[in-house]
């Protein structure tokens, strides 16, 4: 079946959450995101969401510079364009370099329609097998020591099956020696966000004391070289989050001992196309990856719960449940996490339906593009 493009709308959206989130390099409270609408010549709609931030403190992606990439380029290479298969977005922008998260919010989109227009659900259109996935959670720094133990055990007591925290200088062993004395058996692993550089080698070998399941991207956003040297010194798994971009990357990291454990992120590595491909490579590799997350609404958490039902999705991901992080999400019905789990939708596309009226009530702008 071949699907053409009619329309695409950009909405800017603005959630506030519940809750700051803070991480080595900063806090945050207010979401600042885009919604991308895809329309087809039957008048089915695909969703798909924008992750980069208001600021480049992640990678260098903003809603800003999103914004541009999807008007100024992404969205004319797509316009009237006849797809049979979401696979061929990706070299429809093979002409932009870099910008993955602009390219992945409409590429997202697409796969969504694909998956509607095909009467299936979007796992199923990915080749997902789980029926349930398992969740973890990502705790932000927390402002004392208590805060962040009742934090974990609030957590625990929801059923989320593996606690994360972020660490950065100054707030790292000490933290984690005390929430190991607290928690003796909980999975639990730690984020630093490029936080350290090789010259805190010493207290990096320290994290070894804490059997965690693994470190993310404790060195520099943009290496592979010195995690490798890391790896080499250092019992506990290095799994990379900002330094893997794409399937090439994740090769290269793998060959060179630089990683132990992929997150995949839709939006760092481009698109779902490129996440399945990275999923692919590292499953016959017999690297486990998991699937982060960028504080998203609903209609971005939709993608990853697809995603996240594929086999190699071992480690329980930061896909929380909607309450998490919204006194409202966009979606029908929001996710919800029980006993640990989230059921993965069977309906067609992402299986969840957008709440219009709250989506209209988040939007700051509107823009359509239709074919002239
Ligand atoms: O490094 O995984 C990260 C949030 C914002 C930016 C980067 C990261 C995170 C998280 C939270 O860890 C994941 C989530 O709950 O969506
Ligand atoms: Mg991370």
């Amino acid at each position: 079946m071949i699907l053409q493009i009619t329309e695409v709308k950009i909405r800017k959206m603005k959630m506030r959450m519940k809750e700051p989130f803070s991480t080595s390099f900063g806090t945050m409270q207010d979401k600042h995101f885009m919604l991308l609408e895809v329309h087809d010549e039957m008048g089915n709609i695909g969703w798909g969401e924008s992750v980069a931030f208001d600021a480049p403190w992640y990678t260098e992606e903003t809603v800003e510079t999103s914004l541009h990439m999807l008007r100024d380029f992404l969205i004319p290479l797509l316009l009237g364009e006849k797809i049979e298969h979401p696979d061929q977005v990706g070299s429809l922008f093979s002409p932009i370099r870099g910008n993955n998260m602009a390219k992945a919010a409409i590429e997202c989109a697409v796969w969504d329609l694909y998956a509607k227009r095909n009467r299936i659900s979007l796992a199923e259109a990915l080749g997902g097998q789980r029926q349930r996935i398992e969740v973890g959670i990502s705790i932000g720094i927390q402002k004392d020591f208590n805060q962040l133990v009742e934090k974990i055990q609030h957590y625990l007591d929801e059923g989320y099956k593996r606690i994360k925290v972020k660490v950065k200088p100054g707030a790292d062993i000490d933290v984690l020696r005390r929430l190991r004395d607290v928690f003796p058996e909980v999975p639990l692993m730690a984020d630093a966000n490029s936080a350290y550089s090789l010259a805190d080698i010493d207290l990096l070998k320290q994290l070894d004391e804490f059997s965690l399941l693994m470190i993310e991207q404790p060195l520099a956003h943009d290496d592979i070289i010195d995690h490798a040297i890391l790896q080499k010194q250092l019992k506990t798994p290095i799994c990379l989050d900002e330094s893997i971009h794409s399937l090439e990357d994740a090769r290269k990291a793998i060959e060179l001992g630089s990683t132990k454990v992929i997150n995949v992120k839709i939006g760092r590595v481009g698109g779902l196309s490129e996440a399945k491909r990275i999923h692919d490579y590292c499953m016959e590799k017999g690297v486990p990856v998991w699937c982060g997350g960028m504080l998203e609404a609903g209609i971005g958490r939709a993608h990853n719960i697809a995603l996240t039902s594929l086999p190699n999705f071992i480690f329980p991901g930061d896909t929380a449940g909607s309450s998490r992080y919204w006194e409202k999400d966009i979606i029908e019905p929001e996710v919800v996490v029980e006993d640990g789990y989230i059921t993965v939708p069977t309906a067609p596309g992402i299986g969840f339906t957008p709440d219009l009226d709250a989506i209209e009530k988040f939007t700051t702008d509107l823009w359509p593009f239709r074919e002239e």
